[in-house]
This record gives structure tokens, C-alpha cells and sequence, in this order.
């Protein structure tokens, strides 16, 4: 058992990540039973998901001619366009079957229409807070283990930023899998490690 200053995060468990759904990430739903069972070794557990309003900019069908993984300039910078997912509500946006939710926490992201959130502390402007820094702080968390959808985006967003702030960060590769859309998994293990994020 960890001692309370260390939260288990677990990153975006949703059925639209999972096979089947709109954004799966292949083998996403396995990681299931093993994530289930690391929450009984956490005092603090934290569950995130992705939560968009239909129409969110992120989304290919909110830009005319632009089609999924395609990528447009916004204001905050370039932004890769996804099929529609996790839009609040929706079947898609809910934990995958069997996860458990008896977390202290769910902390929902990617509400504002005109900005993506793949990070738990910031939207993709880097600035705006998701208000998860002030929670972690005010409960004592020093250390966070990371799991969960996707190794290369909301994961490694969230694992950048957490390392920034002064947390001491693992990510679990063996707990979480890839979109791995033009070499973002590669490139997502190298920054994380560059950030010094304990990868194993
Ligand atoms: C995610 C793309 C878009 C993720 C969320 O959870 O990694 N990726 N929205
Ligand atoms: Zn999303």
C-alpha cells in the first residue's frame, strides 16, 4: 500500500477509447482487470474523462473540408482534428465496462467548446487550470502513478505537465496503450523521459 501523499491517476478509461469505439485505442479495454486491482494499493485514486460538448472544436466535423487526424491552427496552436468522442453523456464518454468508479475523484475535462484538454492540469492552451493542481496540493499528494488512454496524448500531456508542477511522476507503459497516430508514441516516451517521468 502507498502512503497517502501518492495518488493513482487513471487517465480516460472511456468507451470511445476502448475497441469499437469512436477513438479506440487497440487493446485499450484489456488494461481493465489490472488497473481495477493497482487501485487497492492507492490511498487516493483519481479517475479522469474526456468530456466534450457536441460540436467541440476538436472535433473534424465542427471544421468544414477537414476530415479525422487531419490538424487546423488555433488560437492556442495546431490542433489535431478527432472523430467525434466522449461527448458528454453519451455512452461513449462512460467508464469502460467493469472499470471501477469507486475512485475519490472523477475529474472531467475538454468541457470548453473552442479548447481541447488532453492534459488532467491544463487545456491545451497550457495555461488555462483544470483545478486538479490545487486538489492534489491541498490533499498532500507529492507523487502520482499514471495509467490509462492514451499513452501519447492525454497520458503523456498529463504526465508532462504533472513533472513540471513538481510532482514526482511514474507512468505505467505496461498499464496504458497508444493511438500512436505519425510516431506520437515514440515521441511522447522520449519527452516524458526527457521530463524526467519514471517510465515502467
Ligand atoms: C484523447 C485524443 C482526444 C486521450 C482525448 O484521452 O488521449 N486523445 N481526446
Ligand atoms: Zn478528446
Amino acid at each position: 500500500m502507498h502512503d497517502a501523499t501518492h495518488a493513482l491517476l487513471v487517465i480516460d478509461m472511456q468507451n470511445d477509447f476502448c475497441p469499437g469505439g469512436a477513438l479506440a485505442v487497440p487493446e485499450g479495454d484489456t488494461l481493465v482487470p489490472s488497473i481495477n486491482a493497482l487501485m487497492d494499493e492507492f490511498r487516493a485514486v483519481i479517475l479522469t474523462q474526456d468530456w466534450h460538448p457536441a460540436g467541440h472544436s476538436s472535433f473534424a466535423s465542427s471544421h468544414a473540408g477537414k476530415a479525422p487526424m487531419d490538424s487546423t491552427e488555433m488560437p492556442y496552436g495546431t490542433q489535431i482534428l478527432w472523430p467525434d468522442h466522449c461527448v458528454q453523456g453519451t455512452e461513449g464518454a462512460a467508464f469502460a465496462p467493469g472499470l471501477r468508479t469507486d475512485a475519490d475523484l472523477i475529474l472531467r475535462k475538454g468541457f470548453n467548446p473552442g479548447i481541447d484538454s488532453y492534459s488532467a492540469f491544463f487545456e491545451n492552451d497550457h495555461q488555462t487550470p483544470t483545478g486538479l493542481e490545487g486538489y492534489l496540493r491541498t490533499r498532500g499528494i507529492q507523487r502520482l502513478t499514471l495509467v490509462g488512454l492514451a499513452l501519447d496524448f492525454c497520458v503523456n500531456f498529463s504526465a508532462l505537465d504533472a513533472a513540471r508542477l513538481g510532482f514526482a511522476v511514474t507512468v505505467r507503459t505496461d498499464l496504458s496503450r497508444a493511438i500512436d497516430a505519425n510516431g506520437s508514441k515514440e515521441a511522447a516516451i522520449s519527452a516524458m523521459h526527457k521530463a524526467g517521468v519514471e517510465l515502467r
